[in-house]
């Protein structure tokens, strides 16, 4: 469904809305509803077409696959697009991932995963280090190869129960680690602590990882002005407990990345706090904008889903687009809707999913 069109705005951006699985169309909508507010209130700046896709478990139940063949050439046609979750008991997990977020990501070459871990005010942070120390790091996950390069295979199952076997490698590219962790060094400049943390287990992974750590060395070379280190993801996990205030952008592969920045934003407070964006940094393909959590099948439906996360995800998104300031808006608006004390149960409040939009909404303006 696309929305309704007036020729006098400046700038109108084609989204691709995604809502997914579970909590997915909760989120969206929230996201949806502060950026529209946004825009109602620019005066014809700028506005957003949203047109929605009806894909994901649901979807498949009556296609049998999560969204169509030529589900990607769809999306080229879009600026952004906006997801939701993907996840349902109706479809094998790996079925439903690689179907949809796997196959977009990887299909539209979203290199670049950022997940900022953002500590907000009012929200109160298992770190102890939290109450005294400014906290606020930016995990960057390589998002097209490493261990989620789907190379692999099961056989053998003729030999019947017990004698089946599978195989799951990781890819690992000299170009994948070389783009991943140059761009982790330009987020860096860009941040008031110019500092790089290489994550790998190279010690136990003796060719892939030790190629990505050889490609962090030269790489940073170029970037005498970016502090750098290289610490194995067993100790970062660990340093995220006991040392984030030395953090500012962590730069890890697929898998290890997609842990860490879940740890990150428990830290903070809740998985439904983080956001993130999936970047194809060239801009040759519509870069995807989705709130790191997934479906959340516990209280789909039930109007209490966390929505900061998706809509810092939409304050990414405006980014991307070129609406900078929008952003700076929509995260401040986020702060003082926590600060106010207004939390969703995830935080240990009471406000459902549209209080803490309509309030959101409201801090816009301020
Ligand atoms: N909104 C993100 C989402 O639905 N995540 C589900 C998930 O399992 N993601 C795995 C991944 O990020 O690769």
């Amino acid at each position: 469904m696309t929305t309704g069109r007036d020729p006098a705005v400046t700038r109108r951006f084609q989204i691709a809305c995604i809502p997914g699985d579970g909590v997915g169309p909760e989120v969206v909508n929230a996201g949806r509803a502060v950026l529209d507010a946004l825009a109602a209130e620019s005066g014809g700046e700028f506005a957003f077409d949203w047109t929605s896709f009806d894909w994901g478990s649901e979807y498949y139940q009556r296609h049998g696959q999560m969204m169509p063949d030529d589900g990607l050439e769809r999306l080229r046609e879009h600026d952004a697009i906006y997801f939701g979750a993907v996840g349902w008991e109706n479809v094998p997990d790996h079925v439903s991932l690689w179907g949809l977020r796997l196959r977009i990501c990887q299909g539209l070459d979203q290199w670049a995963n950022i997940r900022p871990v953002r500590f907000l005010p009012g929200v109160t942070s298992p770190l102890r280090v939290a109450d005294t120390a400014e906290l606020d790091w930016l995990v960057v996950r390589e998002n097209s190869e490493g261990e989620y390069a789907g190379l692999g295979g099961r056989n053998l199952s003729g030999r019947g129960p017990g004698g089946e076997v599978a195989l799951q490698s990781s890819l690992f590219t000299e170009v994948g680690c070389e783009r991943i962790i140059r761009f982790a060094f330009e987020q860096a400049r860009m941040r008031s602590r110019p500092k790089v943390t290489s994550v790998t287990k190279s010690n136990a992974q003796q060719y892939g990882m030790v190629l990505w750590d050889e490609v962090f060395a030269r790489v940073a070379a170029d970037y005498p002005d970016v502090e750098s280190d290289s610490c194995l993801v067993d100790a970062m996990a660990a340093r995220f407990v006991l040392a984030p205030e030395e953090l500012s952008v962590v730069v890890a592969s697929n898998l290890n990345a997609d842990i860490l920045s879940d740890l990150g934003s428990a830290l903070a407070g809740s998985l439904g706090l983080a956001a993130s964006a999936n970047l194809n940094p060239e801009r040759r393909t519509p870069s995807m904008f989705e709130p790191v959590h997934g479906s959340a099948p516990d209280i789909a439906g039930r109007g209490i889903a966390n929505p900061i996360g998706a809509i810092e995800s939409a304050a990414l998104m405006a980014e991307h687009l070129g609406l900078g300031d929008v952003g700076r808006r929509v995260r401040a608006a986020v702060e003082a809707t926590t600060a106010s004390g207004v939390l969703p149960r995830d935080l240990g409040g009471g406000a459902d999913t549209q209080v803490v939009t309509k309030a959101v909404v409201a801090n816009l303006a301020d």
